[in-house]
């Protein structure tokens, strides 16, 4: 088993009516469902954050979404309260084949800690598992598809790539955040770091 494919985050706050909606984010579903029936293993991930954390606005007073603070390991974006666990919000969008999903990685769970990887929380250093995961089983090459193309999907492709897998971008089954400059900044740093973007 050489190749997985990795969805990242495709529930339904960060698609068309979700809390965090991203531009276009429920066109990814039926590319990723087509895409599936050509890896032998399908893993997941899913934003699945405590009521209240630390990267919510509403968590900080006076906070307006898509601001920035500083937090013990760096900065970090304050979002509109998106994905709390058990949410109707943090669930798989309802047209997501998940059947042949092997593995879900459930990852933004620490209070104090926001994860945008699949692979390693924000402080960049607190693994999810999933490396151990795939290399137990043979995988030696991923691709990426999910939402947001410039933060969990760029994060995890980024993070695969420095743990040694071949990556590639599967563009058309991904949607962008685009928050001043962020899809450009990101496809410049996964192109920089060997990510084919197909
Ligand atoms: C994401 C912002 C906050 C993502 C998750 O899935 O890209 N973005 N939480
Ligand atoms: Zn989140």
């Amino acid at each position: 088993m050489a190749e997985a494919l990795l969805i990242v985050d495709v529930q339904n706050d960060f698609c068309e009516g979700g809390a965090l909606a991203v531009a276009g984010g429920s066109a990814v579903v039926p590319v990723i469902n087509r895409m599936q029936a050509d890896f032998p293993l399908v893993v997941a991930t899913q934003d699945w954050h405590p009521a209240g954390h630390s990267s919510f606005a509403a968590s900080h007073a006076g906070a307006e979404p898509f601001s920035t603070v500083e937090m013990a390991y760096g900065t970090q974006v304050l979002w509109p309260t998106h994905c709390v666990q058990g949410s109707e919000g943090a669930a798989f969008h309802p047209d997501l084949e998940t059947d042949r999903v092997a593995l879900i990685v459930r990852k933004g769970m620490d209070p104090a800690i926001d994860s945008y990887s699949a692979f390693f929380e924000n402080d960049r250093e607190t693994p999810t598992g999933l490396a151990g995961y795939l290399r137990d089983k043979g995988v030696t090459a991923l691709s990426v598809a999910g939402l947001a193309t410039d933060f969990c999907v760029a994060y995890s492709a980024l993070d695969a790539r420095a743990l040694g897998f071949d990556v590639t971008l599967a563009t058309e089954g991904c949607r962008a955040i685009d928050l001043d400059g962020s899809l450009d900044a990101m496809m410049g740093r996964m192109r920089g770091s060997g990510v084919t973007v197909a």
